[in-house]
């Protein structure tokens, strides 16, 4: 696999970037072409995303091996570093509900309640959560620059147990804590580990008040972000209106919740020209609302705390390749569009994603299914949709992170309100684009061609732009099957004129213009 960020070369450059052309949809080939024109205003009104808008999830379960997150593990904070200079590490998934805090060696585990086994949860095997993995993870969080979103277990733990382990991880990481999550998935307790005939928003909440006042007696300047639901949305509604009659309610800072696209691996649905196709983007904007205006009932902001292309560890050939990088181009944007304060696409070790759905992947049972050999096999990141998989030693940045990394370029920015993507589908190709103002004031816009046939010849004015200086970046891939993803950057003065700029993006890449 090559996943690089190499320069473009001259050649390359000016195949993604010709001049002019005439007509509204030419055909070349076995491509076709569609013209589109974009106007970006000059001022800048939409929301402004976070310097560490992007970030990566993780399971609980990842901190049984406390070397894991460590100062030791040099090759994953270059990994870290390398996806993010400041991003946010959230520690969650299903496993964080089957974790107990060992505080001292002597510690005794605790008798667990009784939880049902079903598919796709995780079955009850417990592991303990040390002092050791809280130091070495405020040490990793030092080295790589990051913060962290630490994962409570609310599923099988009690409010005492719960407020030891987070006054020690609040002293330990300090400033590099943002808050606590307790519950991974509440809304869907009733699965495997709560009551389904009393459980409920109502009944979550009460759990949650009596877990985050424990905690808040012992560690009074505790932040939380919540409920991390997996997808009953109306849930955030409710859960707003009943936290605003509260008294004195725990300092409440984010409204959480999940999204994958789809899943199984083994549901055809999901597939690439699904994935990047308009409705998935429909789906989210439809939650982003609901999120919204949950959120504007505390005034508070939402984060999409976790997701990926396809749950129960993703799937071979749509989640491990190029197409997941444009998507996750797109979604994170579209998100950071709906005010979102960030974003955590999920990932991390085999064996603790394995674990987090039952024990094994569906995505290996169909690779053995199609009868590929265990190197086959082995070529794939594990999970597939992992944004940094391990292969033996190493650990390497998977397509996906690619596209939140092409993403995290408007990170720091204030977004610049214009409704891009509906005049890019107007005009006839799947494509988004969105714009912004970067901290120096200059202009930025980054288009997303996710069009499996079209290629886009765009024209972007840039209205009150006086350089005829621009950056170019593209992510880009041999085809979106490519088990591969690539950022590069070029410089080029001449190419902006009167503050118009065309170019050629090609079908299935992104392209960002920047006036330098
Ligand atoms: C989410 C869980 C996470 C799983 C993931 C998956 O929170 O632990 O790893 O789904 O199914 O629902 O891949």
């Amino acid at each position: 696999m090559v996943v690089d960020m190499t320069p473009l070369d001259r050649r390359r450059f000016l195949t993604t970037a010709t001049l002019s052309l005439a007509g509204t949809r030419l055909c070349a080939q076995d491509r076709d072409q569609v013209r589109a024109n974009l106007v970006i205003p000059a001022e800048a009104t939409g929301p402004r995303v976070p310097a560490d808008f992007v970030g990566l999830s993780y399971e609980v379960e990842q901190l049984a091996d406390p070397s894991f997150f460590s100062a030791s593990n040099a090759g994953l904070i270059r990994a870290f570093r390398e996806f993010s200079i400041r991003g946010v590490l959230r520690l969650g998934g299903n496993t964080s509900e089957f974790s107990w805090w060992k505080a001292t060696p002597d510690s005794r585990e605790p008798e667990h309640p009784q939880t049902r086994e079903v598919v796709g949860e995780p079955k009850a095997r417990y592991y303990a959560v040390t002092p050791e993995a809280v130091r070495n993870l405020a040490a990793f969080l030092e080295a790589t620059g990051w913060t962290c979103l630490y994962g409570i277990n609310m599923g099988t733990n009690t409010p005492a147990r719960a407020a030891d382990e987070a006054e020690f991880v609040a002293k330990t990481l300090g400033s590099r804590l943002q808050y606590f999550q307790i519950g991974n998935e509440v809304d869907l307790f009733d699965h495997h580990l709560r009551d389904p005939q009393t459980w409920s928003a109502q009944t979550y909440l009460a759990e949650w008040l009596a877990l985050a006042r424990a905690i808040a007696a012992r560690v009074p300047a505790a932040r939380f972000g919540m409920p991390d639901i997996a997808s009953k949305m109306p849930w955030l509604t409710e859960i707003a209106d009943a936290l605003r009659l509260i008294e004195m309610p725990p300092h409440v800072t984010t409204f959480t919740h999940h999204y994958y696209f789809g899943g199984p691996a083994t549901n055809p649905e999901v597939s690439i020209p699904n994935l990047l196709g308009p409705a998935a983007m429909a789906k989210v904007q439809s939650m982003a609302d609901t999120a919204a205006s949950a959120a504007a009932k505390m005034n508070i902001r939402v984060r999409m705390t976790e997701g990926n292309t396809c749950y129960r560890g993703g799937k071979p050939g749509v989640s491990d390749v190029f197409a997941a990088a444009l998507w996750a181009a797109d979604y994170s944007l579209l998100l950071a569009a709906n005010n979102y304060s960030g974003i955590n696409l999920h990932g991390g070790s085999g064996m603790s994603v394995a674990n987090s759905v039952g024990g094994s992947l569906p995505g290996d049972q169909i690779l053995k299914d199609a009868g590929a050999t265990s190197e086959q096999i082995a070529a794939h990141p594990h999970p597939f949709y992992t944004p940094i998989a391990t292969f033996g030693a190493a650990y390497v940045l998977e397509p996906v992170a690619y596209g939140l990394m092409f993403a995290g370029f408007f990170a720091g920015c204030t977004l610049i309100q214009a409704d891009l993507t509906a005049k890019l589908q107007a005009a006839g190709i799947n494509a988004a684009a969105y714009a912004a103002k970067l901290t120096g004031g200059q202009a930025s816009i980054i288009v997303l061609n996710k069009d499996m046939k079209n290629d886009l010849l765009l024209q972007v004015e840039f209205r009150g732009v006086k350089s005829n200086r621009v950056v170019i970046d593209t992510l880009h891939a041999p085809a979106p099957e490519s088990r591969e993803a690539h950022i590069a950057r070029t410089t080029n003065s001449g190419r902006l004129k009167d503050g118009t700029f065309s170019a050629l993006i090609s079908r299935a890449s992104g392209l960002r213009v920047t006036v330098a």
